[in-house]
């Protein structure tokens, strides 16, 4: 069996925390257990708010996104309420395949009990009846702790036709994912659970309007649906008052590399790069830390009193994404991690448009050039990174493409990688 995901023990089980509170702490196959810790008071809370009531509920909370994009959930789910076309669904993006995030995994495994409490929530706030959990492939634990949750939950009347005897229909189905990092996307992940090849679909239709079988959906990632947990138990403002105005709640980290203790950490947004590492140990000679994941970029070892809020790392030119937090001690050559982040965008490309398929290998070509050259750069192949990754921001489809030299070209230019 896969080794358990690695986790912040010292933190897991605090009562201080909001997401990782029953983490550790919960056994995580037993519904009775998790009601006695709090678990079904949300969903109890929603039926009593109505679905428009959960809507404003969130919406006042100011939840956004944790998947990477930070879009506002209330204003998804308002939006896909709204639809008349019917049947709506809604679609819980569990492929978690950023290299760097496992945030998700601990979560399922953990206290998967939360995930279908909150699926229950978003889809009764939103019409829909149908839900689907989209399982990275890779995580046979996550699979297996699901399953009996829902199976669990069936047999208890917290899921079917008559979910607490509300009258209100709900059923989730899984569905694994096949090892393509590009069905974390969206559409892409659409496509895959209709049977079709895991290509993204272009947007406008936003998934609220035209989603999973053409109909409205939400899909929302893990993190992101169990904060809607302590938004109905605390109330908005209470949940809105955690965090910054603007990055509002409790975020998850995934902390990973030169550090002495990696793992998942939870902090309410504003905390800096700096403090973060500080909890996980940071190791001497710190060359570089990656924000974001593969699809974010680097920053400095003297960049790290950077927020960990959405609008402090715009600021600073870089990205929060979904939480990646990966630092480099100066034994870790820089050039072979470059290279490694490129040979994955090439791989992961689905090959559907021409900027994303071709600029992936030119940039990974030039790469192995610099490379080859024990990481001298010559001047014209930094010009060509720099015209093909222009290409690829501008020109491709879906964020795959539009992020696959973000990580090259801060490193470029913030480390001063090929100097
Ligand atoms: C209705 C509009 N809905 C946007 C919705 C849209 C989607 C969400 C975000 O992710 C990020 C990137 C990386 N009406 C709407 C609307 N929406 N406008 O809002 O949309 P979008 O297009 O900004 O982003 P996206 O394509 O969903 C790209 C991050 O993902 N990333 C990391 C992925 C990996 C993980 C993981 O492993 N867990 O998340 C890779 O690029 O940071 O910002 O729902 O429909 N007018
Ligand atoms: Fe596929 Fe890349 Fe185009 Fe996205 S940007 S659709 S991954 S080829």
């Amino acid at each position: 069996e896969e080794p358990a995901a690695a986790m912040a023990v010292p933190q897991a089980g605090d009562p201080s925390l909001t997401l990782l509170r029953r983490i550790g702490v919960v056994d995580p196959s037993s519904l009775d257990d998790y009601r006695a810790h709090g678990g079904y008071t949300a969903l109890r809370r929603a039926f009593e708010l109505g679905p428009a009531g959960v809507i404003r509920e969130v919406t006042d909370s100011g939840l956004v996104g944790r998947g990477g994009a930070a879009f506002p959930t209330g204003r998804k789910w308002q939006a896909t309420a709204s639809q008349p076309d019917h049947p709506h669904y809604l679609v819980c993006n569990a492929d978690e395949s950023e290299p760097g995030t496992f945030k998700d995994r601990v979560l399922m495994e953990g206290d998967p009990y939360a995930l279908v409490e909150s699926m229950t929530i978003a889809a009764y706030a939103t019409g829909a009846h149908k839900g689907y959990l989209y399982l990275r492939g890779e995580y046979p634990r996550a699979l297996a702790r699901m399953e009996h949750a829902i199976a669990q939950a069936r047999a208890r009347g917290f899921l079917g036709d008559d979910v607490l005897g509300q009258g209100y229909a709900f059923d989730i189905e899984i569905r694994r994912g096949a090892g393509a990092y590009i069905c974390g996307e969206e559409t892409a992940l659409f496509n895959s659970i209709e049977g079709y090849r895991g290509e993204p679909r272009s947007k406008p239709p936003f998934p609220v309007e035209k989603g999973l079988f053409g109909k409205p959906t939400v899909e929302n990632n893990v993190e992101t649906l169990v904060n809607v947990l302590p938004i109905l138990t605390m109330g908005a403002p209470a949940y809105a008052a955690i965090g910054t105005e603007r990055s509002t709640g409790p975020k998850l980290f995934c902390v990973s590399g030169s550090v002495a203790r990696p793992g998942i950490y939870e902090l309410p947004f504003g905390a800096t790069l700096g403090e973060l590492l500080e909890l996980a140990g940071v190791r001497e000679g710190l060359r570089a830390v990656l924000l974001g994941g593969a699809a974010g970029g680097f920053v400095r070892p003297d960049e790290t009193g950077i927020p960990l809020t959405f609008e402090g790392t715009r600021e600073a030119g870089t990205t929060l994404g979904s939480g990646v937090v990966m630092a480099f001690d100066d034994t870790v050559p820089l050039p072979r991690l470059l290279l490694r982040i490129a040979e994955f965008f090439r791989d992961e490309s689905c090959g559907q448009c021409v900027p994303c398929r071709v600029g992936t290998v030119r940039q990974e070509e030039a790469l192995h050039r610099i490379a080859e050259r024990t990481g001298a750069a010559a001047a014209d192949d930094i010009a060509l990174l720099r015209e093909v990754g222009r290409a690829m921001r501008d020109a491709s489809i879906c964020g795959l493409g539009q992020t696959a030299w973000n990580a090259v070209e801060s490193a470029i230019d913030r480390l001063g990688a090929y100097e």
